[in-house]
């Protein structure tokens, strides 16, 4: 694998889930592979989940690991091409990027959606720069469009939890205070739409997804009726998609909010949800404590597939 930025790069997943849950039986039988190799990893962007498994997967294939945090203790940095940089950024990312690149051999980047821009952040132009001018192989760490690291580890924990081979997934809206990303829901759908389950959304008007991550999924505006039944209940806030609301929050509707009397609604369905979740806005305290809660495995998942990932990419170095 040469960059891992979407569900296609990881190629089939029935294979690649069966990897992963070989690394998991021993996560460090291929310490070999990362011997004298170093792995960036650039955050432009907070992180808790992402910044660690990640690191610890780079360990346990035997990796040295550099983090970044551009926003501390590096230069301001410009992203567009074309200004003139007598404002407060001191570097530009076209300078930065092959830099970066002359000192390790793998890069991760996080790097959100700014959610003012529709046009630049569907086109991917901060991961896409570093694909470009890093020289090395380069994998998402939540881009502004996707997040396949976390979709990956979610496939593997809905591949350990399902007890029928065609679970019924939903990926439900929740209420946030403040306008997020729709990078998770669209890559939770591409990872989804790539598999046989039966994949539902459920959203208030006004939240529809890109249609190429919608897909064939089964859109139902009623979040009951498209709670029954179901085995997998993920929830995930995001700000609207469509003209002219993009990176907006519409409405903040508590309605919304995954509780007991809807989760009763479900085929005893484990919760989801990829962290870090606003308890009693997103998920009340009953639902995310319960024994159906399988939000720390799915966390310790993140692991697993970053783990695939880079032994992939080392692979093919
Ligand atoms: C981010 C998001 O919604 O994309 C990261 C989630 C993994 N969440 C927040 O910023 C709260
Ligand atoms: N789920 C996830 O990516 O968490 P962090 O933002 O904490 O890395």
């Amino acid at each position: 694998m040469r960059h891992f930025t979407n569900v296609r790069d990881i190629g089939d997943l029935q294979a690649a889930v069966a990897e992963a849950l070989e690394i998991k039986r021993d996560r460090f039988a291929h310490q070999y592979l990362g011997r004298n190799k170093t792995l960036m990893m650039v955050f432009f962007n907070l992180s808790l989940r992402t910044r660690l498994s990640t690191q610890k997967a780079g360990m346990n294939l035997g990796m040295n690991v550099i983090v970044l945090d551009v926003n501390q203790g590096a230069w301001k940095l410009e992203t567009e091409r074309g200004v003139v940089m007598d404002g407060d950024k001191t570097e530009h990312l076209l300078e930065a990027i092959p830099v970066m690149g002359c000192y390790c051999d793998v890069i991760g980047v996080r790097a959100f959606a700014g959610l003012t821009d529709k046009k630049a952040d569907y086109n991917e132009e901060v991961i896409g720069q570093f694909i470009r001018y890093g020289g090395r192989p380069v994998f998402s760490m939540e881009a502004a469009t996707r997040h396949p690291l976390q979709s990956f580890a979610d496939l593997i924990t809905i591949e350990e939890y399902k007890k029928t081979e065609r679970p019924k997934v939903v990926l439900t809206w929740a209420p946030h205070p403040k306008a997020l990303p729709q990078a998770v829901p669209n890559s939770f759908a591409e990872w989804m739409n790539a598999t046989d389950y039966d994949f539902v959304i459920t959203h208030p008007e006004g939240y529809e997804l890109a249609p190429e991550f919608v897909g064939n999924a089964h859109i139902e505006y009623d979040q009951r009726k498209a709670f029954e039944g179901a085995d997998f209940i993920y929830a995930k806030n995001w700000s609207a998609y469509a003209d002219p609301n993009y990176g907006l929050v519409i409405n903040k509707d508590r309605a919304w909010t995954v509780d007991t009397e809807k989760m009763a609604l479900t085929n005893n369905a484990r919760f989801m949800h990829c962290l870090p979740v606003r308890r009693n806005m997103i998920v009340t305290d009953e639902v995310i404590e319960a024994p159906t809660s399988i939000v720390i495995p799915e966390a310790a998942n993140r692991e697993i597939s970053a783990q695939v990932v880079i032994k992939r990419i080392l692979e093919g170095l």
